[in-house]
């Protein structure tokens, strides 16, 4: 049996014939029935999700898989972590995982799988022991402020994720460092139907005791908390009260202090109550609309835990300062205004205590050595999103996506390119769509959309989501990838799904619909200035920290970056990471959208497959050789196979390697002889030579126990 029919289906797609979007789906449904979830593109993984506790993870597989090379063993998560472990430490190649596919595909889980396997097969020692912990503590923490329920994932990551881990020259960590992106803030103060609030709200009101529950002056009811849906209060699986007595250890294992902790919990508990601050409409003499606290019980709660009057915070909620040079104008605020005000208030508490408790496990798995460093970085990132309604955070999302497209197709080529270079072989040129024009649409620094965006923002005088899709189509009518009811017209082109608010993206993916609704606000996200100068006068010193600019000092102040130009920059900043690294593809697919096990959905599947570009992939992995070792390993493996080599071999590694081929009689066209590495084009012809050695070892096993049986 070979290690190709050992498997159903072919463990490799870049073997699949005919090579088409049909073949690919069945061989990938075939392996998930059989529970076969791994399947490779080369050494791209893709990765089904089971939705089932699989026999083949923990300390047995980790032995197993740490001493096998890539191609030996099934596919397995555990091959591919290995694999650039030991790049990374034997090479001195640093590396990362990019980690891609939808919500609920896997992504998060596979990114456990691959730090528990570095921890494990790492070093041991009391301090690396301890550095390990700490990495791995970071995930309990920032899952129980960064995850919610979702309708497509009861653990749903609501950030993206990026994680330096830092190891020495022998491959023992020695820390980190963790990037977010794009917390979904706007679950603070609304959730779906079916869906809950950030996790931490949950645990805290179901696991805090006695003592804490009355120092927050909370209650263990859900339904108390505007902010929290009631008919979802609990998720199957899910016990959120020992969860959060493991997110306080988790947090004193990172090195948070006990004060600390309070405080962030404390912060977490102003979040809840501001959701319950109600307000009413009030009228002035004047006969303008105001608005005024309806039930001040709330307010005086967050004000006696803070270290604020509570009539400062009324007055922030309900009126807005408007400073000109000469003067300052107080505008009463409508009751519309001032929720808007007080949830946006909310938001931004909760998103800067996520990015303050990102900053806070930084500081304590931070490296402090100057001594040389090896990293291996790991991306947890969402994935392309097609939904009902497109709104700025699919166009960002989906813009994260068309880059990391970008490097995975530049990578991937240019590593083969300069390899085939060093090596001196013929590089043929592979036909590819090249999706840099799509980037540049969005991200161009005059004239993209995210640029015009940020203009509209800007410019004096009214401004809206029209005037900013007016500029767009005016812009782009003639852009390849842009397309909009006014273009769209211009052609006379009719498309009734097209709405008049609403632009559409040709992703590499497929079309995407957004709708400018909220562009400009979103964008801009700015928060009133009197909200964050009540926030600063808080005796509450990490809430005070958490609004810098509330400082009257800091009252000339830039105003920051907006959404967009924030997450383009660090999406430019993750883009250089990725490049000066050797790249390891983890590609997670949702089976159904039931979480159920077992099930298969091809249609499902098949437009993840598309999202994914698993067929271009393919392609382009077909293009070249599915495997290269250097001469000297390679005939060391495979010497026994041949009567030149074995038992002794005399001559140099090229030539023993040669010899060794020349006999087994293979297809000149499967192999091509570099400067020092052997390239040899499909897995198939290695699976042969796998299977050869395993024979021949067996045989000499078996002649071992013959010759020693006859001396006894
Ligand atoms: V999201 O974009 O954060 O909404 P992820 O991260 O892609 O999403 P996640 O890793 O959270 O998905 O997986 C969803 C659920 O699938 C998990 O909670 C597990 O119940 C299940 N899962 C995923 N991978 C595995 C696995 N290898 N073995 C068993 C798995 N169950
Ligand atoms: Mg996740």
């Amino acid at each position: 049996m070979t290690l190709l029919e050992r498997s159903v289906g072919v463990e490799d797609l870049v073997l699949l014939e005919p090579l088409e979007e049909k073949s690919l789906l069945q061989n990938l449904q075939l392996r998930y029935q059989n529970k076969e979830i791994y399947t490779y593109i080369g050494n791209v993984l893709i990765s089904v999700n089971p939705y089932q506790q699989l026999p083949i993870y923990g300390p047995e597989f980790i032995a197993t898989y740490r001493d096998y090379t890539f191609y030996e063993q099934k596919p397995h998560i555990y091959a591919l972590a290995n694999m650039a472990y030991q790049s990374l430490r034997d090479l001195d190649r640093d590396q990362c995982l990019l980690i891609t596919g939808e919500s609920g595909a896997g992504k998060t889980e596979a990114s456990k799988l691959v730090m528990s396997y570095v921890a494990a097969v790492c070093e041991k020692g009391e301090q690396v022991n301890s550095v390990k912990e700490q990495l791995l503590q970071s995930n309990p923490v920032l899952e129980a402020f960064g995850n919610a329920k979702t309708i497509r994932n009861n653990n749903s990551s609501r950030f993206g994720k990026y994680m330096d881990v830092e190891f020495d020259f022998k491959g023992s960590p020695l820390g980190g460092v963790i990037t977010n992106y794009l917390l979904e803030k706007s679950r603070v103060v609304k959730q779906l139907e079916g869906e809950r609030n950030f996790h931490i709200f949950y645990q805290l009101l179901a696991g805090a005791d006695a003592q804490l529950m009355k120092a927050l002056k909370l209650e263990p009811d859900v339904s108390s908390y505007a902010y929290l849906n009631p008919k979802v209060s609990r998720v199957d699986g899910m016990d959120d009260a020992s969860n959060f007595k493991a997110v306080q250890n988790a947090m004193a294992v990172i090195g948070f202090s006990e004060e600390e902790i309070r405080r962030v919990l404390e912060v977490t508990a102003l979040v809840l109550k501001l959701g319950n601050v109600k307000l009413r409409d009030e009228f002035q003499a004047s006969g303008v609309s105001a608005s005024g606290i309806l039930d001040g019980k709330a307010l005086q709660e967050i004000g006696e835990m803070v270290g604020l009057n509570s009539n400062d915070i009324e007055k922030a909620l309900c009126s807005r300062t408007m400073e000109t040079a000469k003067e300052k104008v107080v505008t009463a605020l409508n009751v519309i205004q001032a929720h808007y005000a007080r949830d946006a208030l909310a938001k931004n508490i909760y998103s800067r205590l996520f990015n303050w408790i990102v900053n806070r496990i930084n500081d304590s798995i931070k490296v402090n050595t100057k001594e040389e460093k090896k990293v291996m970085g790991v991306l947890d990132i969402y994935g392309f999103e097609i939904l009902e309604d497109n709104s700025f955070e699919q166009f960002v999302i989906n813009y994260c996506n068309e880059k990391l497209q970008q490097v995975f197709i530049e990578m991937t080529l240019k590593e083969e390119q300069e390899e085939y270079k060093r090596e001196g072989i013929p590089w043929t040129k592979v036909d590819y769509f090249d999706n840099g024009i799509i980037c540049n649409l969005i991200e161009h620094n005059q004239r993209g959309i995210l640029a015009m965006l940020d203009e509209e923002c800007l410019r004096p005088g009214v401004v809206s989501d029209s005037t900013f899709l007016a500029k767009l189509n005016q812009l782009f009518s003639k852009h390849s990838h842009y397309e909009s009811k006014v273009t769209q017209n211009a052609q006379r082109q009719y498309d009734h799904t097209m709405g008049l608010s609403c632009f559409r993206i040709c992703h590499y993916a497929g079309k995407v619909t957004y709708s400018v609704t909220s562009f400009i606000d979103k964008n801009n996200d700015l928060l009133f200035r009197d909200l964050s100068q009540v926030m600063w006068k808080a005796q509450h010193p990490l809430l005070r920290s958490l609004f810098p600019e509330g400082d009257p000092k800091q009252a000339s102040l830039k105003r920051p970056p907006t959404a967009g130009t924030q997450f383009k920059n660090s999406v430019s900043i993750l883009m250089k990471n990725l490049y000066a690294k050797n790249p390891n593809y983890i590609r997670c697919i949702k089976p159904n959208e039931q979480q159920q096990r077992g099930l298969f959905s091809s249609e499902l599947v098949a437009v993840q497959a598309r999202y994914l570009g698993l067929l271009e992939n393919v392609r382009v992995r077909r293009a070249g050789y599915a495997f290269r070792q250097g001469y000297g390993p390679f005939l060391e493996r495979y010497r026994l196979l041949s009567k030149s080599t074995w038992p002794h071999w005399n001559g140099g590694d090229r030539e023993g390697v040669e010899k060794l081929l020349g006999e087994l009689s293979l297809s000149p066209e499967e192999m091509t002889y570099g400067k020092t590495k052997i390239f040899i084009r499909s897995p198939k012809t290695l699976f042969f030579l796998e299977e050869q050695r395993r024979l021949r070892l067996q045989q000499l096993a078996t002649l071992i126990q013959k010759i020693y049986r006859g001396w006894r």
